[in-house]
């Protein structure tokens, strides 16, 4: 915490319990720090995560049921709208609670912790999958290798999310980190020939992670030759292009859980083509100045 927060929550502390004094008697509606209200109760019993086809989002019903969080709701909506809510509650210290994700650039700008998961409702320690269409190694070799090569870490993630966020334009950002990291792009293109012009689809979600890949994989195959397309999707219709093979790759195979329904509704129907990074993470995330650790606390 800095200095300015630190001060910001002390005079919050001390107003409180000025008011506190003047009435009297505890007030149990004040929803924030020193609060007797439950977690529960502050927050409307609400969970605020992203689009439906998510798989978070089905990993957030399942904690709902494995720890009985029978007032729960989650609601739906983007992980634009989500973080703008982060921002919101977080600015003025108020209790949320949100369906979180490593990498990503919210634990960069925020101090957040997620709440352990003793049930294992989220899984442990997740991959991020490239999926391909079949038959892509037969019509563009080229891409297939490169897609195969694909593997970086989440802080060369998080430099292309961060500058996004703060204001970049996605293409611009991807472009400048494929211009600084060089060396890593040349582990991914090593022996492989350049194309004239054909075509690839790239098929993605709005998900911040993955713009980020994939408009990264996009600047790297375009660099090699190729004609670029990215097909902005939910999360279904992406698994789907690939499966029919209207796309032809996805960079955000999120598994073995978290997109594992998708995996196998579509097993046979795709090829995976290899981990592009290890030790990623989705979970339930809160600001760290919440008095909660656990999922289990959500029930009291
Ligand atoms: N995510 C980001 C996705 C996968 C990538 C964690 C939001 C999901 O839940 O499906």
């Amino acid at each position: 915490m800095n200095f300015t927060k630190k001060l910001a929550s002390v005079s919050a502390v001390s107003l409180l319990a000025l008011g506190l004094a003047a009435c009297g008697d505890s007030d149990k509606d004040k929803g924030s720090a020193g609060s007797d209200k439950s977690i529960g109760e502050q927050v409307d019993y609400k969970i605020t995560g992203i689009d439906p086809g998510a798989g978070i989002m089905e990993a957030t019903e399942r904690a709902i049921d494995d720890y009985g969080l029978d007032k729960w709701t989650l609601t739906s909506g983007s992980s634009a709208a989500m973080t703008a809510a982060l921002k919101k509650a977080y600015d003025k210290e108020k209790p949320i609670i949100i369906t979180g994700w490593t990498p990503h650039w919210m634990f960069t700008k925020y101090d957040l912790k997620y709440l352990d998961d003793p049930e294992g409702s989220y899984g442990g320690a997740e991959e991020i999958h490239t999926i391909g269409r079949l038959d892509l190694e037969k019509d563009h070799p080229e891409a297939y290798q490169i897609l195969q090569n694909f593997k970086w870490d989440e802080e060369d993630m998080g430099t292309v999310m961060v500058d996004i966020i703060d204001g970049e334009e996605a293409e611009a950002a991807a472009e400048k980190w494929v211009e600084d990291n060089q060396d890593k792009v040349a582990e991914w293109t090593e022996g492989v020939d350049k194309v004239d012009g054909e075509e690839i689809t790239l098929a993605y979600v709005a998900w911040d992670s993955e713009i980020a890949s994939t408009n990264v994989m996009a600047k790297v195959l375009e660099d090699q030759g190729f004609k670029v397309k990215m097909s902005q999707v939910e999360a279904g219709p992406m698994w789907t292009a690939v499966a029919d093979g209207s796309a032809d790759a996805l960079l955000a195979g999120w598994l073995p859980v978290t997109h594992k329904t998708y995996a196998e509704k579509y097993d046979g129907k795709y090829e995976d083509l290899g981990t592009s990074m290890t030790g990623v993470k989705i979970g339930l995330t809160v600001p760290e100045y919440m008095d909660i650790d656990s999922i289990e606390d959500l029930k009291e």
